[in-house]
């Protein structure tokens, strides 16, 4: 019985649970990195963005510098990998341009992400066999969330670097986010700062306030 109500419990609750707040305004960008990262594709056509973000955060917006930041992968691989900033802009990347969903109704479309296949990060790391779950940490040191490794081996899930051509803004979760497009923006972990090879399930920010696991966007 529990599983037949407990989904419909989880919609009904959603509207008093806490709620995504964002704002659209420009805020300065104290982040500062040198050097800036030059896109390494030629820009793709389509990729005229349509659309305002709303940027997001759960605490205050933390500031990277291309000292202070660094990217780490970890847990159950068979090589554990830290780069600092420069190491980490030497790494192959792929451009892809896609649509930006968030669950509470507002989509930017056209983005273009340039940035590192997933799939290629967990593939050279080494995934043990022992793992079943990818989990994601931001730099704020407060928002995580993950995916399946099968989740996590799909060809869009990318590690972005460059938004539009360019370092992504600190509102953006500058410089380094996840981008999930077939998922709801709250699996898009911003100021992302270190990928966990986990085995037991963890459940990200947004899903312990009522928010589904598997977030796949529904038309
Ligand atoms: N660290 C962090 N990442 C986050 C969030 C957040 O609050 N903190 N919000 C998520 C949600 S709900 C959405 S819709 C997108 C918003 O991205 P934006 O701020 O670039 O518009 O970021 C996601 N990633
Ligand atoms: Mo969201």
């Amino acid at each position: 019985m529990a599983a037949v109500f407990l989904p419909l419990f989880g919609n009904w609750l959603q509207p008093y649970l806490p709620t995504m707040a964002g704002s659209s305004s420009p805020k300065p960008d104290r982040n500062k990195f040198d050097p800036l990262p030059e896109p390494k594709n030629p820009e793709p056509i389509g990729g005229e963005r349509k659309g305002q973000f709303r940027n997001y955060t759960v605490t205050e917006v933390p500031t990277f510098t291309d000292e202070n930041w660094g990217f780490t992968i970890d847990g159950l691989v068979k090589k554990q990998q830290k780069y600092n900033w420069q190491e980490f802009l030497e790494l192959e990347r792929r451009v892809q341009v896609s649509d930006f969903h968030c669950v509470t109704g507002w989509s930017v479309y056209n983005v273009t992400w340039e940035g590192i296949p997933l799939k290629k990060i967990l593939q050279d790391s080494g995934i043990d066999p022992k793992a079943n779950y990818v989990k994601f940490y931001s730099g704020d040191g407060v928002y995580t969330d993950s995916l399946t490794i099968s989740q996590a081996m799909q060809d869009d899930m990318i590690v972005a670097v460059l938004m539009d051509g360019e370092l992504i803004p600190q509102q953006n979760g500058g410089p380094v986010r996840l981008i999930t497009p077939k998922m709801y923006g709250y699996k898009s972990v911003k100021w992302l700062t270190r990928i966990e090879l986990i085995e037991n399930e963890h459940i990200g920010y947004w899903e312990k306030r009522g928010y589904k696991k598997n977030a796949w966007v529904t038309s």
